[in-house]
């Protein structure tokens, strides 16, 4: 088992197995179990593109060959970053067959949080598109590589300057599949094991809370099980196109149902990196798509782009909502602007996922964000003593369950807090728990600022203001609005010069932070309040935008 990861206690790990939940299956394995029922069948379609099932799962078989022929190991960590493009698919499934530990990062990171990403996991390999949406990732490796020189192997889909080509790796001599891959001739040394299915097989990002990036270990079987559950509750089949339009790399769109949803159904999925109205309401009408999944400022702009757009939307059947909360007045919206049904989705990459279900009354859809997924999850909302509040009343919502995760990669000293000592995660979120098993979210005690779905921790966009020769203390809070639910607001105590929001967002882009994390204003002040214990009183300053925004 990996070091640093924290497993199911046996006996509960004993139960999931008994009931069902996890399955001897691997996510490399997977691929093949689809390929064989699926076979022929269109599996994604990017731009002109059509990759059958078979293709794909043989795409994938290769590339894990030339993967371990270029030097990556089981066990071998990789940061993949690719946008919406069709190599995601067949690295993604190729790294877990060698048994090698793909990070999931979001195509939106720079250099700060792929530098750090890097020294956490030592990771050997960084695959990487050569460009996306302007943005040359070729550069961000190269910068990249002199923090991290440990990096040994940049892969880039594309033109893969000095780097290695992903196409290169793409060789059929000596390719093996989940159970052995390249071993022997070429000298790289005896076939691995097939990966174990409770073992870990991918790394997802936490939206965080600290300044420090928090790894998401997910087990083979405990995401089997995500994917599979979630493709029943959302009634995926092979009639399904699902449009991603949310990056791949995050939770939502890559197994809630998401695109391994999408394959496990035997639809097919669309990919683009641009979810625009413009470029996704087009898709929709060429490529027949039925189900998409959206963050609520998207699903905003959607709902609007239809007065402008004239494209046929009739197919779409399904839009699933997640990320932050999606107000009720929006929800009720839906349906009379764009035609479909709405799911609410309150999930976490650390595991729990709540939806509403298809044949949910509107309101409930409307004003709830949904039940849990498993009849195995745990969900307690508990007060600041962790004594569990009434039923319907405010509190801190703690779950545990098949595909919750019980730590965070190598993180000891967090998890002691992240965890209670019988394994609930304490979400940081606070919710009400209807009697009827819905949960409603009411917000959070996690010092995270939620962007429109965005994640972005307090702690650290302070840290990095911090190291502006300026500024002698900071903090950072949410300030509501109207379209993003919240955006994020800097207060500084910056002595002595006129320090504004320009300069400070021209430093922070300068020290490579992901553009999504800039603060969209900054207040100057000659001191922060600060509570009777001494701490800075941040209840105070969003008091304080309170009150701006009624007066
Ligand atoms: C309010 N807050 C929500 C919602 C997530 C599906 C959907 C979303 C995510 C996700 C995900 C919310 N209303 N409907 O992984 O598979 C906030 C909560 C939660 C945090 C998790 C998925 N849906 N949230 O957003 O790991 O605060 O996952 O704890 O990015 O988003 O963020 P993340």
């Amino acid at each position: 088992m990996l070091a640093g990861f924290t497993p199911w206690p046996e006996e509960q790990a004993q139960r999931y197995r008994e009931e069902g939940y996890w399955q001897d299956v691997t996510i490399g394995g997977l691929l093949t179990t689809w390929a064989d029922a699926h076979g022929d069948a269109v599996a994604v379609t990017a731009g002109d593109r059509r990759v059958s099932y078979r293709e794909l799962d043989g795409w994938a078989h290769r590339l894990a060959g030339g993967l371990r022929r270029l030097g990556i190991a089981p066990g071998d960590t990789v940061l993949l970053q690719l946008p919406n493009v069709v190599e995601f698919l067949p690295v993604f499934f190729a790294l877990c067959r060698i048994g090698a530990l793909p990070v999931l990062a979001l195509p939106a990171h720079r250099e700060h949080e792929i530098g750090a990403l890097a020294e956490l996991t030592g990771a050997s390999a960084y695959v990487i598109a050569d460009q996306d949406l302007g943005f040359d990732y070729r550069e961000l490796a190269r910068q990249v590589r002199r923090r991290a020189p440990g990096l040994q192997h940049v892969v880039v889909a594309g033109d893969a300057a000095e780097f290695v080509p992903l196409a290169s790796l793409d060789a059929p001599e000596g390719a093996g599949g989940d159970a052995g891959v390249a071993a022997g001739a070429d000298g790289s040394g005896p076939a691995p094991a097939r990966p174990d299915a409770e073992d870990v097989a991918f790394f997802l990002l936490s939206g965080g809370t600290t300044g420090q990036p928090k790894l998401i270990p997910r087990t083979h079987a405990d995401y089997a099980y995500n994917v599979r559950a979630s493709a029943e509750v959302c009634e995926l089949g092979r009639d399904t196109v699902y449009l991603a339009a949310l990056p791949v790399a995050h939770n939502f769109a890559l197994g809630c149902p998401g695109v391994l949803g999408t394959l496990h159904a035997g639809g097919r999925i669309v990919l683009t990196t641009d979810a625009s109205p413009d470029t996704a309401f087009a898709l929709i009408e060429r490529e027949g798509v039925t189900v998409t999944a959206l963050v609520p400022p998207l699903a905003l702009l959607w709902m609007q782009a239809v007065e402008w757009l004239d494209d046929d939307l009739a197919t779409l059947e399904l839009l699933q909502v997640g990320g932050a909360k999606l107000p009720a007045e929006a929800a009720r919206r839906v349906r009379g602007t764009l035609g479909c049904t709405l799911q609410q989705v309150f999930g976490m990459g650390e595991g729990l996922l709540n939806y509403t279900r298809l044949d949910d009354p509107d309101e409930l859809v409307a004003t709830t964000q949904g039940r849990p997924l498993s009849p195995a999850d745990e969900l307690r909302a508990v007060d600041e003593q962790g004594r569990e509040v009434a039923p319907g009343e405010a509190g801190q919502l703690l779950t545990r369950g098949p595909y919750t995760l019980r730590g965070y990669y190598r993180a000891g000293e967090h998890n002691a807090t992240a965890f209670t000592p019988d394994g609930f995660y304490r979400t940081g979120d606070l919710v009400r728990l209807l009697p009827n098993g819905y949960v409603v979210a009411l917000g959070r005690t996690k010092e995270v600022i939620n962007k429109g779905g965005e994640k972005v921790a307090a702690e650290e966009l302070e840290n990095e203001l911090l190291a502006h020769p300026a500024v002698r203390e900071v903090a950072v809070v949410p300030v509501p609005d109207p379209d993003f639910g919240e955006r994020i607001c800097a207060f500084v105590v910056a002595p002595g010069v006129g320090l504004g929001l320009a300069e400070a967002v021209d430093f922070l882009v300068e020290r490579g932070l992901a553009t999504y994390k800039l603060p969209d204003r900054l207040v100057v002040v000659a001191a922060l309040p600060l509570t009777t214990v001494g701490k800075v009183n941040k209840r105070a300053l969003t008091d304080r935008l309170a009150a701006e925004a009624v007066g």
